[in-house]
């Protein structure tokens, strides 16, 4: 098959203009917002124009399909808060692309589709966990984002696109092509990475009841300042997970909610989110522990009521032999000696559809290894090399036994 580079790169430039923001390339599409419904109906003809049978779910997960048993490829086009143009939107439109070549060429089947809140304005990579069955839709409704606002209203946004459930048996595996979004692959040069494993992640909201008042004539010794104990179990935290963590292992409080906010009251509330991830389920497991003993030790010390939000999480996932053997292929073709297998410490859509079929991921490298920002960016020639890989593997696995 031939694959048609100005197409492929006219469609993800199109995809950005849903959402431009900011400086560069920047995108603000987050699940369910305008611009991301904008993009779904866009997509979903763009998948029409390609010959795909267009069918969308509750939770607004949209798929081309192809006629009879694919190979499934896609990724997610809704953003973060402030995200770059590539992240999601490069694994959904290569297939889009694949797909579009293989039908030229009379074959193979290649389906698409673009998952939806993979940023996890509810959860994590909520749509793909609903489709997978790792949440029931009942489950994923009662999520709600920092504002307050539930997954299940939320969603009426993508309402009168819904056509119905798809089913998974329909599809062979499912390959997803994605930046790397870390420094491997800019510092060492190569042009391509082979997905071997995706990290797990658990996330939660933990929340410090203190006592609202004023700044001014509130004694120090008197608080009970919710603020002052998130800092101090941040810092008392670093400390103790020290002795599990390896360099690989990331935790992240990227959330904070302040009550009420404001300059001249000592606040009564902080909620704030805590997030970490690792190879290993154990020392997951064990970050789970000191997290709670730390919040729980420090919220006494400083006379706050404690609570955590329900825990979601994905477990760590390994990319399937035959699949990663077709990139493996692939990558061998168009990036000769300039590729390397490697680790996945971003989460994908493939962790959760690894409970229905095989999957594997590929990575293009990351200008300055930056994403989940304006400012994320790829090299065109990597871009396009990342799908002449897919079209590659697709037609490779078509002759493996
Ligand atoms: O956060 C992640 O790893 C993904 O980009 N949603
Ligand atoms: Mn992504
Ligand atoms: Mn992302």
């Amino acid at each position: 098959m031939q694959i048609n580079p100005e197409r492929f790169l006219a469609d993800l430039h199109t995809l950005r203009s849903f959402g431009a923001a900011g400086v560069g390339k920047g995108v603000v599409r987050p699940a369910y917002s305008d611009a991301d419904v904008a993009a779904r109906q866009w997509l979903a003809q763009r998948m029409r124009d390609a010959g795909l049978q267009v069918q969308v779910d509750a939770m607004g997960n949209l798929f081309g399909l192809a006629d009879g048993r694919s190979l499934l490829m896609g990724s997610h086009s809704d953003s973060q808060p402030e995200g770059g143009w590539l992240d999601g939107a490069l694994g959904v439109i290569s297939a889009l692309e694949v797909a579009r070549a293989a039908a030229e060429a009379g074959g193979p089947a290649v389906s698409v589709v673009s998952f939806q809140d993979e940023e996890g304005r509810f959860g994590v990579t909520t749509g793909s966990a609903v489709w997978s069955g790792h949440l029931t839709l009942a489950q994923a409704d009662v999520l709600t984002d920092h504002t307050g606002i539930a997954l299940g209203d939320a969603r009426q946004s993508v309402a009168v696109m819904v056509t119905g459930d798809v089913s998974p048996d329909q599809f062979t595996g499912f390959v997803e092509l994605h930046i790397e979004q870390g420094p491997t692959l800019d510092e060492s040069g190569e042009q391509i990475g082979v997905v071997t494993d995706i990290v797990g992640i658990r996330d939660m909201k933990i929340t410090f009841d203190g006592q609202q008042n004023h700044a001014g004539t509130t004694p120090m010794h008197l608080r009970r300042d919710a603020f002052q104990a998130v800092s101090a179990f941040n810092a008392a935290l670093n400390n103790r997970l020290r002795n599990v963590v390896t360099p690989q292992t990331v935790w992240t409080i990227g959330h904070v909610s302040l009550h009420p906010n404001a300059s001249s009251i000592v606040p009564g509330r902080a909620v704030f989110s805590m997030q970490w991830r690792d190879a290993d389920t154990d020392r997951l497991a064990r970050m789970e522990q000191i997290i709670r003993d730390t919040a729980s030790e420090i919220g006494s010390d400083q006379g706050m009521t404690l609570s955590f939000g329900p825990m979601l999480g994905l477990e760590p996932v390994a990319m399937n032999e035959r699949l990663r053997t077709a990139l493996e292929a692939g990558a061998s073709v168009i990036a000769p000696e300039n590729w390397r297998t490697m680790p996945s410490g971003a989460l994908h859509d493939a962790t959760n559809v690894s409970r229905l079929m095989s999957v594997a991921m590929l990575f293009v490298p990351s200008i300055g290894g930056v994403s989940h920002t304006f400012e994320e960016d790829t090299a065109e020639g990597d871009l396009v090399a990342g799908v002449r890989v897919l079209a590659h593997a697709v037609n490779h696995l078509e002759s493996m036994p």
